[in-house]
């Protein structure tokens, strides 16, 4: 079968993604009896341009500039041959539930209209990008550290690149590889790419050919024009659930299930309503409390009538901050971390 998109080489078949042009969202039912991380073949996939296929016999990641002492260039095998480290983190893009600003709140915003699977969580292995960045002699005056991808070159925009605060990438980033389990896919960002936990999706560079370390501050067009002064994530959280599902109850009580999660620290508590918000219950959490990544949790209901119900979670992270019903409308429509109302129908017997 031909995608419909020849942007993206993995299928995209219509019951795990839902397409927006060259993009494709996760639709959230596909995680519905699924573990802890978002399988492969169910990732989204976000690219400005379309998914190039690198030769690692030729590729070299290039480490230079002014910040470091001694510039460098990798091959395939050596980055896999230095110290690496796993995670389990989240790539969100920042227009991640965009869609509910027109649907919600009467305000569209431009851009993709995702609704809330532009999100995944997998289990990344790579080089620590600090490890990186202390061998090629990392200076004390060193500023911005920037990432570009070997992708094609955006419109007039130059190859894709975003600024990272050196601070960010001495503290938790990883130079990726493999993606659960697995040699990093086409799609993903094969042979190796940024994983920046807590951030913009935007931040996590694919198919990474470039490290430039700056010493005075860098502007490119994904820090200025496309996505300025957005770092990290809210909170936000999602039913496993197909939009309208039709749930069916025949005596016992439904098991609903959703994961929540923060890009500034753990997830705390999660509340569900189930009448429009004028009364809200605990749901169970299960598994992990990571910080950059997701919490499972599922919460009983037994609705007596059958008909059309919203089902609303809520989700606060460790630093208190918690998911409004209402936010301020952003001009590029990031951030949406409001209660998201869910439509479904409920059929008894
Ligand atoms: N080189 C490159 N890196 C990129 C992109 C891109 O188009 N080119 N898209 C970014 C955006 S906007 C997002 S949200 C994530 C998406 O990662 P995924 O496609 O692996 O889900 O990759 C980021 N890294
Ligand atoms: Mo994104």
């Amino acid at each position: 079968m031909q995608n419909a998109t020849a942007t993206i080489l993995k299928p995209l078949p219509d019951d795990l993604f839902k397409l927006h042009g060259d993009n494709a969202e996760m639709r959230w039912e596909a995680m519905s009896g699924q573990g802890y991380h978002t399988p492969t073949d169910r990732f989204f996939v976000r690219n400005h341009t379309h998914t190039p296929l690198i030769d690692t016999t030729t590729w070299r990641l290039r480490l230079h500039g002014p910040g470091i002492r001694c510039p460098r260039e990798l091959s395939y095998d050596e980055l896999r041959a230095m110290p690496s480290r796993t995670y389990d983190v989240a790539i969100e893009c920042a227009g991640n539930g965009r869609r509910f600003y027109d649907r919600q709140q009467h305000a569209a915003a431009p851009g993709t209209q995702w609704g809330l699977g532009a999100i995944g969580v997998a289990r990344w292995r790579g080089v620590p990008l600090k490890h990186l960045l202390k061998e090629a002699g990392l200076r004390p005056d060193a500023v911005d550290v920037v990432p570009s991808g070997l992708d094609a070159p955006f419109e007039g925009y130059g190859h894709v690149r975003r600024p990272l605060p050196v601070r960010k990438a001495m503290d938790d980033v990883l130079v990726a590889y493999e993606m659960n389990g697995e040699r990093l896919p086409p799609d993903h960002g094969f042979p190796a790419r940024l994983v920046v936990p807590g951030w913009v999706g935007i931040a996590s560079i694919k198919w990474l050919g470039d490290i430039e370390v700056s010493t005075s501050k860098i502007l490119t067009p994904w820090n200025t024009v496309f996505y300025p002064e957005v770092t990290t994530q809210p909170v936000k959280s999602a039913f496993e659930l197909a939009w309208n599902a039709l749930l069916r109850i025949a005596g016992n009580p439904l098991v609903l299930h959703g994961r929540s999660w923060s890009g500034r620290g753990r997830i705390v508590r999660v509340e569900v309503s189930f009448d429009g918000g004028l009364t809200w219950r605990e749901a169970e959490h299960h598994g992990h409390r990571l910080v950059s990544a997701w919490l499972p949790w599922h919460i009983t209901w037994a609705p007596r009538r059958p008909g059309s119900y919203v089902l609303m979670a809520r989700a606060t992270d460790e630093t208190g901050a918690t998911q409004p019903l209402v936010i301020p409308r952003h001009p590029l429509g990031y951030n949406f971390d409001a209660v998201v109302r869910h439509p479904v129908q409920v059929v008894i017997g």
